[in-house]
Formats: C-alpha cells, sequence, structure tokens
C-alpha cells in the first residue's frame, strides 16, 4: 500500500491546520516540506494550481486545506472536533471558517503587506480585520472555544491566522481590547497538537 504524502510548507497557515487535523485523526502520512519559490514538479503533476497543502492519496488528491481535514475527521474524529449531535454548532463552525477564509483571510494579507496596498495606511488594514477579532472575542466570552466549551474543527482551522495577524505587531495584539482572545490563542500555541505540526 502506497504511503499518503502531503505536501506541506510549514509557516502555511492552509498546511498548518491540514497538518493537524490528520495528526489528531491519527492519519499515517509522509510530509514533504517544499520551497513554495521551487515547487516540486511531482506535486504540480497531481496539482497544477500550484498551492500547499496537497495530499496525495493512493487514489485521489486532495488540495484544498479544508477539504484534507474534512477528508482526516471522517477517518478519525476521536473528539468530536466535527460536533456531530450539534446542528447549530455545525452551521457555525461553517460560517467562522468562511468568514476566515473569505474576508478576514484578506483583511490579514494586506495588513501584512501593507507596502503593496498603498492606496491605505496599515491601520487601515489592521482595523478591517479587528472586525473578525471583534466576533472572536464575543463567542469567547463565555466559553473556552470558538463554538462549544471544547474545541472544534472551528479553533483548529482559524487559529493559524490569527497567530498570523497577531504577529505582524505583537506589541499591539498585547495590548489589543480582546483578552478572551489572546488567552484562546496563547492555549492554541502552547497545545501538544501544535507543537508537533511545528517541529522543524
Ligand atoms: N485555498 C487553499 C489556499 C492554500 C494557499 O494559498 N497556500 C499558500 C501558502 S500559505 C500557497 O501555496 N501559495 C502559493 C505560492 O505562494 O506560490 C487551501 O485552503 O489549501
Amino acid at each position: 500500500m502506497m504511503t499518503a504524502v502531503l505536501y506541506s510548507f510549514r509557516r502555511c497557515p492552509y498546511a498548518m491546520r491540514a497538518r493537524m487535523a490528520l495528526r489528531y485523526a491519527g492519519c499515517a502520512v509522509q510530509i514533504h516540506e517544499v520551497s513554495l519559490k521551487a515547487k516540486p514538479p511531482e506535486m504540480l503533476e497531481r496539482s497544477p494550481k500550484g498551492t500547499v497543502p496537497v495530499l496525495v492519496l493512493e487514489d485521489q488528491v486532495i488540495d484544498q486545506s479544508l477539504d484534507i481535514m474534512h477528508w482526516a475527521l471522517a477517518q478519525n474524529d476521536p473528539d468530536g472536533w466535527l460536533l456531530i449531535d450539534n446542528g447549530d454548532g455545525r452551521r457555525d463552525i461553517q460560517a467562522l471558517i468562511e468568514e476566515n477564509d473569505q474576508v478576514f483571510k484578506q483583511h490579514l494579507d494586506r495588513y501584512k503587506y501593507f507596502v503593496r496596498h498603498p492606496e491605505y495606511p496599515q491601520a487601515h488594514y489592521r482595523q478591517q480585520g479587528e472586525v473578525f477579532l471583534q466576533k472572536l472575542e464575543a463567542r469567547l466570552k463565555d466559553r473556552d472555544f470558538l463554538i462549544t466549551d471544547r474545541l472544534s474543527l472551528a479553533d483548529t482551522a482559524v487559529a493559524p491566522f490569527i497567530r498570523q495577524f497577531s504577529a505582524v505587531d505583537p506589541d499591539w495584539f498585547a495590548t489589543s481590547p480582546y483578552p478572551k482572545l489572546r488567552g484562546w490563542l496563547d492555549r492554541f500555541i502552547q497545545s501538544a497538537l501544535f507543537k508537533a505540526v511545528m517541529v522543524k
């Protein structure tokens, strides 16, 4: 039987969430760290769009991080990240991830690479991103995780992007009006699962 291969880039938030789901589900995968400047031809042959992560299985190629997470959780979801018995929770997971991927990520990129977007100052892009931070802070007011009182797919899928946002200006983030979010992010960064997928 062929070993599954994950083409990955250590610091890519999409690849982080895929690696976490695969590890949590106990899926045996060989991780191939790629250079984004020189992507391996065998990866591009399987997935010509040229983004990581890409999971190559015996009978299929999955090249969207969220699809990789869902594939992993369909194999094994020991702590119930999918919240299968909680319809509202499942809808909330989907809505949060959609907002993260389709709206917040764009603000994050502009905040981080504001030099390439001189139409507005950096603080403008940060304020746009803060709309999502405010939403997460409100969710964390009465619980330790984004959807319910335990970790779900939403926490794992979103946290790598909040980590990236926090790292753009750590001093600002440390004193920003999002104490619950800081606590949540800190627990995520300190978790054994996150540390394991970030090993060099
Ligand atoms: N929608 C994709 C996005 C993946 C993505 O954009 N990955 C970035 C790295 S963080 C990438 O591979 N970019 C291609 C490049 O920089 O050449 C997913 O969810 O997997």
